[in-house]
């Protein structure tokens, strides 16, 4: 009736628990759950509530966790507090919290968190199985390093894994993409002995000028799940490392190439997208050089094939910058253009204004942050789709 209305017969649901955002992983750590108080500050902005259902899903349970994790790591995860916590103990540094990087810290409400974001996955799903959504968008969720009994890379809870399982009751296959700049580990590693679970992830791989591999270290395109031929998962997973730097049209063509390709011999009958944006350029973790439409661009890629696809966030570093991508990728699944000047009456608006802070505009250039020099040629980009190509011969049987 008044233009912005939701179309009907494509329906977009949108995922969100605002108690996520109190919780503080500590001073300094590079996550912080505000960017998601920015994200929705801007959705609302625009006035994109409007052109989809909002849901405020309740946390997820103990027991729904169990699906994925172990028990007594979930004991250990919902028990401990940082009065209670000994570093030095066995069982705290077992499951990955702690240690020398700190990647994992345990604060505050930390069992809250994890369960409310998981919570918002998991509703999502169940919005695709009963056909209630077209596209299911949970910004909050996309913890992709987590493991059944580890916590990993700021990740406690793998959401998407346990997302991924509630598609499986009723799908025969299901493809998981990962354009967070960091290798989808956790959810290889959950479906490696499975074909009904394809992965694909791009990241930034390789060793630093101080000798550390860009974490987590793994999936260099030789990569392709387990080995052993009597393993269904053989040949369900493509990696593609990317190097410090690629621009928008480079990782466009590469992205459409690729995906294009896995979807047309895969044909999954549902798609999940973690829509990490540590891929920007000038994120603070991050290595590439993308602007806001090229990152989108992946989105409206995957939208287009028609398949039903949850939505989920994961990294992203300069929160502004967060904000702004998945406000963007917001407005894509609902097929919304948005104009460039921010509207004036969003709160926190200085986080957005100043030539630091992206002049008070969506789409900043972001490539000419220039902190990192492209060192992937077109011909290593060529060389990459081919090699690619040919791993997934093992699809064709
Ligand atoms: O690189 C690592 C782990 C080490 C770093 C090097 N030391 C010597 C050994 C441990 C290997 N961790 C990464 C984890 C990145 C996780 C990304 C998560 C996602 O985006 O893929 C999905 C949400 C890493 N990079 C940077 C940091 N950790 C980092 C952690 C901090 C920090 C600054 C940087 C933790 C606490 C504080 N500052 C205060
Ligand atoms: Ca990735
Ligand atoms: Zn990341």
């Amino acid at each position: 009736e008044y233009g912005m209305e939701k179309p009907r017969g494509y329906n977009v649901s949108f995922h969100y628990n605002p108690h996520v955002e109190y919780h503080h992983f500590g001073s300094s750590h590079p996550m912080k759950p505000w960017r998601l108080t920015l994200t929705k500050q801007l959705v609302l902005a625009y006035g994109l509530e409007y052109c989809m259902e909002l849901y405020e899903p309740r946390p997820a349970t103990f027991d729904e966790l169990a699906i994925f994790h172990d028990r007594e790591y979930l004991s250990f995860l919902s028990n401990v507090t940082p009065q209670n916590a000994k570093p030095d103990d066995q069982a705290y540094l077992a499951f990955g919290f702690g240690g020398d990087s700190n990647d994992c810290p345990v604060f505050d409400g930390l069992w809250n968190y994890v369960s409310i974001y998981s919570g918002a996955s998991m509703n999502a799903a169940y919005n695709l199985l009963n056909k209630q959504s077209d596209v299911a968008i949970n910004w909050s969720g996309g913890l992709h390093h987590a493991k059944k009994n580890l916590a990993s890379g700021f990740c406690y809870i793998n959401d998407i894994v346990l997302a991924i399982q509630l598609l499986l009751t009723q799908n025969q296959r299901v493809l998981y993409i990962d354009i967070d700049v960091h290798h989808g580990d956790g959810v290889e590693a959950a479906f490696e002995s499975t074909d009904r679970v394809f992965t694909l992830s791009y990241h930034k791989f390789g060793i630093d000028r101080n000798g550390y591999p860009f974490f987590p270290g793994t999936g260099n395109i030789n990569e392709m799940g387990p080995t052993d031929p009597a393993n269904r998962g053989k040949g369900h997973s493509l990696n593609i490392p990317i190097d410090d730097g690629i621009d928008d049209d480079q990782y466009k063509w590469l992205f459409k190439t690729v995906t294009g390709a896995v979807i047309d011999k895969y044909n999954p009958t549902a798609i999940v997208l973690q829509s990490g944006a540590d891929s920007l350029g000038g994120d603070r973790l991050g290595r590439f050089n993308l602007n806001i439409k090229a990152h989108g661009f992946c989105v409206e890629t995957v939208k287009n094939y028609g398949r039903p696809l949850l939505l989920i966030g994961g990294g992203g570093y300069t929160p502004r910058n967060v904000a702004r991508t998945w406000c963007h990728e917001t407005a894509v699944c609902v097929g919304a253009e948005l104009h460039n000047d921010l509207p004036t009456h969003i709160p926190y608006i200085q986080a957005f204004q100043g030539t630091e802070n992206g002049g008070g505009i969506l789409y900043p250039d972001l490539h000419n942050t220039k902190r990192h020099e492209n060192l992937n040629t077109d011909v290593k980009v060529r060389k990459l789709v081919e090699q690619a190509m040919e791993n997934l011969r093992y699809l064709e049987g």
